[in-house]
């Protein structure tokens, strides 16, 4: 089986996935759905048998009102997830923030190494440095968007030059 990702890039270079309504943008950012901008997004390489992965991005709301980023999704993982990270026992903890991720108007929330990430977990494929794949974020009021990650070296810490 292909790769994941390179097939769906064959199927968009086909135009075989339409845009639809939302906005759909392969590492080419910054993405705007509704009040939100998101930007930066991206994630890792994962080395060799890698269950699960991290995703990152930066999110501003220019609305009036608080949104929510309540779920994630995306076909080369089981499960998806936005982790928090916090201090317990001088240990470093992450959990799932089932509420949802809040993004105050006015306000920029960056998921980033070290810190809150998306997390994807049961990977149904490896990460590939230089190869970009796709999420869906939903989002309470904002709603739906896809977008793609592209993907940085194993372990770095700065987003590659694709995400903008
Ligand atoms: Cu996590």
């Amino acid at each position: 089986m292909m790769p994941l990702s390179r097939s769906l890039r064959s199927l968009l270079a086909a135009g075989l996935i339409a845009a639809g309504g939302n906005a759909f943008a392969q590492g080419a950012g910054p993405i705007e759905v509704g009040d939100l901008t998101i930007s930066h997004a991206w994630t890792r390489a994962t080395p060799p048998g890698a269950p699960s992965a991290g995703g990152y991005l930066t999110i501003s709301n220019e609305g009036s009102e608080p949104d929510r980023l309540v779920s994630v999704s995306t076909p080369f993982a089981e499960e998806s997830a936005v982790h928090a990270m916090s201090m317990q026992d001088g240990v470093m903890r992450m959990r799932a923030i089932s509420e949802g991720l809040q993004i105050q108007p006015g306000e920029s929330v960056t998921l980033k190494p070290g810190g809150d990430h998306l997390m994807f977990l049961g990977l149904e494929t490896g990460l590939t440095a230089g190869e970009a794949f796709p999420v869906t974020l939903t989002f309470e009021h904002a709603g739906k968007v896809e977008l793609f990650l592209p993907t940085a070296e194993i372990g770095a810490t700065q987003p590659p030059a694709a995400a903008k």
